[in-house]
């Protein structure tokens, strides 16, 4: 075409979550750099964008839950709820992009189809969904770790009459009164939208496939004080989390759950049961119940007491008992176990009755029942962490494909380079921390931007990490999650969600302050590990 848009940047940001956006602020406002960003969502906010679920919420507390990097913001922005609705994050990201101008260098509804190296010129260039071309020498790939919806494959899903529709990409408007709806998924999305919709529908349906451990998430309203309070703490606040494990602001233990009597261990889960809170309850109550069977058993036993408490009717209690061990990503919920003693509402048990078909009016089971319904809710998660990656034609050095590269599952050094991919960043790339992640998406731009500022200056320098500092770290990641139990219970952690997917180590679970350290190690010695090339071929 003839027209005279600029299609040639220093730097292109691929989505506008919160990776993304602290990407282009940070390129843009403080580099200097021309950046593009592109997103094919309609408007900013990534996953907040994209979960408009009813009940949809960060359990991750409003104080940690958002930058650190804007002192004036932190003191600005108001809460006044233990945790935060998706609007209310939608509306803290959208202000973030207004106080930093930064919408003007954000286009949407734009998907980028492929990321192609070209070794002559050492510069991507990036195809879209709306045909268009575009080149850059740096590009930041913060494509979201769950983000790309996983619609299961059910048979006779496509002839279903009634409404269907994923948590992940949830219309403005809905309206479930008087509809009979039916709820596929308990994970956690699952477990907020059948507490959120539980006494607005007509009858609820809840087709379980693997039963869950779930604790109180404790929401409710915070004062004015406490928000005071953290708000005069809040250098201390950031220290403590990025110096934590999983960097969500409580205390950690370090007190083995079998060092102490049994009697103290029950007031300890009591105690953490009460104040709410998944990642709470798996960390901040003892230092191994992710670690050590016997402990993680303690932690199974307190929750099954619970659920057998909660739920009148046996035979229901019985089908929510989980079989596994705690060791999946940590679930909270508002009297989740409760929903089970209404009358309209039902729980259908798929390891025993499994799903034969859907058809037009609804879900058949194998015990030949037709569950009805007019709306049906796909809580079904998401191709986690590589599933934006393995769907986009990336090709580096030499053509090689990223999908060939991670032909053996997916893989990077610190979870943000790639061998072969010089100059191509990822925001929360497989095998990045396993935490709070505003926490480690700030720390991942934060350390990408320095490395970009290294080398920016020196035109048709290219970065890229060694096959070797890959593999080490990919083993790091692999021994550190052996030392857990994570790898014994199947979830998207590991990528045992999806069908046909290659069950592999997708995180570094060794926490946000040992992750920071590895960073620093790699900088304070002159980015060890990384290739630093010149347009002829020479080193540094
Ligand atoms: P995202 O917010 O996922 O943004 C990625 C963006 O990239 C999307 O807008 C997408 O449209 C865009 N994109 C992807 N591919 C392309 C392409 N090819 N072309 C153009 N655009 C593209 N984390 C926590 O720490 N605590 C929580 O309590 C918590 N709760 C969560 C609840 C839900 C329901 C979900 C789904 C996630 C939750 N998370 C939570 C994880 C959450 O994803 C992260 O905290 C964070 O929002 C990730 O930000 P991001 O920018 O990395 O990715
Ligand atoms: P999750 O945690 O992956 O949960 C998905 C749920 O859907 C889970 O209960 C699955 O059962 C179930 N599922 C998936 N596919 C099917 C099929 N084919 N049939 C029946 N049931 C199925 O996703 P969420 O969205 O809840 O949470 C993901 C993360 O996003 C979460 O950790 C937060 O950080 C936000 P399964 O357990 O696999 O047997």
């Amino acid at each position: 075409s003839s027209d005279t848009k600029t299609t040639d940047y220093d730097a292109i940001v691929i989505g506008t979550g919160f990776g993304g956006i602290y990407s282009l602020y940070k390129l843009r406002n403080e580099l200097g750099l021309s950046v593009r960003a592109f997103d094919k969502a309609g408007g900013v906010g990534g996953t907040w964008y994209w979960n408009r679920y009813p009940g949809a919420l960060s359990d991750t507390e409003s104080y940690v839950y958002r930058y650190s990097f804007d002192k004036e913001l932190l003191q600005e922005w108001e809460w006044d709820t233990r945790y935060l609705q998706q609007p209310q994050i939608l509306a803290y990201l959208g202000h973030v992009v207004e106080r930093y101008d930064l919408a003007r260098d954000i286009q949407f509804n734009t998907g980028i189809t492929g990321i192609l190296y070209d070794d002559a010129s050492g510069r991507w260039t990036l195809k879209t969904d709306t045909g268009e071309t575009f080149t850059a020498r740096f590009v930041v790939t913060a494509l979201g770790l769950l983000s790309r919806t996983n619609i299961p494959d059910i048979k006779g899903i496509e002839t279903f009459a009634g409404d269907m529709v994923h948590t992940g990409a949830w219309p403005d408007q809905h309206d479930f009164s008087g509809k009979r709806v039916g709820v596929i998924g308990t994970g956690s999305t699952g477990i907020q939208v059948i507490t959120a919709i539980r006494d607005e529908v007509d009858h609820l349906t809840v087709f379980q496939r693997s039963p869950q451990y779930c604790v109180p998430v404790g929401n409710g309203p915070v004062t004015p004080e406490y928000v005071d309070s953290v708000k005069s703490d809040y250098d201390q606040i950031w220290e403590h989390v990025r110096n934590s494990v999983v960097a969500f602001g409580f205390e950690e233990s370090d007190v083995p759950a079998m060092s102490v009597s049994e009697e103290e261990r029950q007031r300890v889960f009591e105690k953490n049961w009460n104040e709410g809170g998944g990642f709470r309850f798996m960390f901040a109550t003892f230092s191994d119940i992710a670690t050590d069977e016997e402990a993680n058993k303690a932690a199974q036993d307190f929750i099954k007491g619970k659920i057998a408490e909660a739920v009148n009717d046996p035979e229901t209690a019985r089908k929510l008992m989980p079989t596994d061990y705690y060791a999946k990503r940590p679930l909270c919920g508002t009297d989740y176990y409760d929903t089970y003693n209404r009358e309209h509402v039902e729980l259908v048990a798929l390891k025993e009755n499994p799903i034969d078909e859907i058809t037009p009016k609804g879900i058949r089971t194998a015990d030949g029942v037709e569950h009805e319904i007019d709306v049906l809710i796909l809580a079904t998660g998401f191709d986690a962490v590589d599933g934006n990656y393995t769907k986009l034609d990336i090709r580096g050095r030499g053509g090689v494909t990223l999908n060939d590269h991670w032909n053996a599952g997916p893989t990077s050094f610190l979870g943000t380079t790639i061998s072969q991919f010089p100059n191509l960043f990822m925001i929360l790339g497989p095998n990045g921390p396993f935490t709070n992640l505003p926490p480690s998406i700030e720390t991942q731009v934060e350390w990408i931007s320095d490395l970009v500022k290294h080398v920016k200056d020196r035109e048709g320098v290219t970065v890229e990490p060694t096959k070797d500092a890959e593999d080490g770290w990919t083993k790091t990641c692999q021994e550190i999650a052996d030392m857990t139990l994570f790898p014994k219970a199947d979830s998207w952690i590991f990528g045992a969600n999806i069908p046909g997917k290659k069950n592999t180590v997708m995180f570094y679970m060794a926490g946000l302050a040992a992750y920071r350290e590895q960073l620093a190690e790699v900088t304070d010695n002159g980015y060890r590990g990384f290739d630093i090339k010149t347009p002829a071929g020479a080193d540094k």
